[in-house]
């Protein structure tokens, strides 16, 4: 595997799941990372534990991604040394619920749309430039398989995902001639805290969605980024679907009973 020793990786959504994985990953190849998200506690200890055990540095961004003129003034604060990113992993993101159209709750439909779709734009919009500064890069967005399909009462989150595959596919012809590579890693079933943001803590309806089956993890998540990330200048992924040996699309999953 590749050294990413003098790398600078900014990841969002890193105080859980794919994005803390994809952190301690990202460290354990000697990269210096830039961690957002929320929640600050979550922040320090994970820095903390990340730079005692790799001797790598980190740049603590705590941020909410739906807050465009805050996403802006953090990353116009970086200084020399942690502005020049060289890779950019969005993993920051949620569901809210499962509902209807007719029955789903207007609260939620914004919190996902302002998160997974304005949030990752935002985020995306301020780095770009460093990027273009720096003449190379690489975004990286974590997509979904409800970003390739649907299931009934995913209709906004499964739409959110849809629009991240559109501007992911936007950004590369947009950036193809800039010296930036843009992916999607898209998967299914993860077992991370996302069921349990999505049911508002209710544990019981958030291990549902696990039953009978052997989930993704987001460590296999983070090698597929790894994996992503460290490819040779001339190979970009473009996209990656991960599904469980379970699963075969949103709709289409094996559980023993
Ligand atoms: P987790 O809930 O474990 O992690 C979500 C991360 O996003 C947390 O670090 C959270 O940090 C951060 N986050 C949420 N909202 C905001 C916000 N407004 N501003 C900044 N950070 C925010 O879930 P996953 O790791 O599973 O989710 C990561 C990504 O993977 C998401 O985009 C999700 O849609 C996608 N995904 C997940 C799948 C799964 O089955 N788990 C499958 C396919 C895709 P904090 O609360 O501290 O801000
Ligand atoms: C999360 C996967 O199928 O639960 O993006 O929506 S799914």
């Amino acid at each position: 595997m590749k050294n990413l020793k003098s790398k600078i990786v900014l990841i969002t959504g890193a105080t859980s799941g794919i994005g803390k994985s994809a952190a301690y990953q990202f460290a354990e190849l000697g990269a210096d990372l830039i961690l957002s998200a929320r929640r600050k506690d979550r922040l320090d200890e994970i820095s903390k534990d990340l730079e005692s055990n790799y001797g790598i540095e980190v740049n603590m961004m705590p941020m909410d991604v739906q807050n465009y003129e805050f996403v802006k003034f953090q990353v116009e604060s970086l200084d020399d040394k942690w502005n020049k990113i060289d890779i950019l992993l969005n993993s920051a993101g949620l569901a809210r619920g499962m509902g209807s159209v007719k029955d789903g709750s207007v609260e939620d439909w914004n919190e996902m749309i302002d998160t997974n779709v304005k949030g990752l734009l935002y985020v995306s919009k301020c780095v770009i430039p460093l990027m273009l500064k720096n003449k190379s890069g690489h975004i990286i967005n974590i997509g979904s398989i409800a970003g390739k399909e649907v299931y009934p009462n995913g209709n906004v989150y499964c739409a959110s995902k849809h629009a991240v595959d559109a501007i992911t596919k936007s950004m590369r012809m947009e950036l193809l001639e800039s010296n930036i590579k843009v992916s999607t890693i898209d998967p299914g079933l993860v077992e991370t805290e996302f069921s349990l943001v999505r049911h508002r803590g209710d544990e019981e309806k958030a291990k549902v969605v696990y039953k009978g089956l052997k989930p993704l993890t987001p460590d296999d998540i983070a090698e597929a980024i790894i994996f992503t990330a460290t490819r040779n200048d001339n190979f970009v992924v473009a996209e990656m679907v991960l599904f469980p040996k379970a699963q075969a699309g949103t709709r289409d999953i094996v559980r023993n009973s």
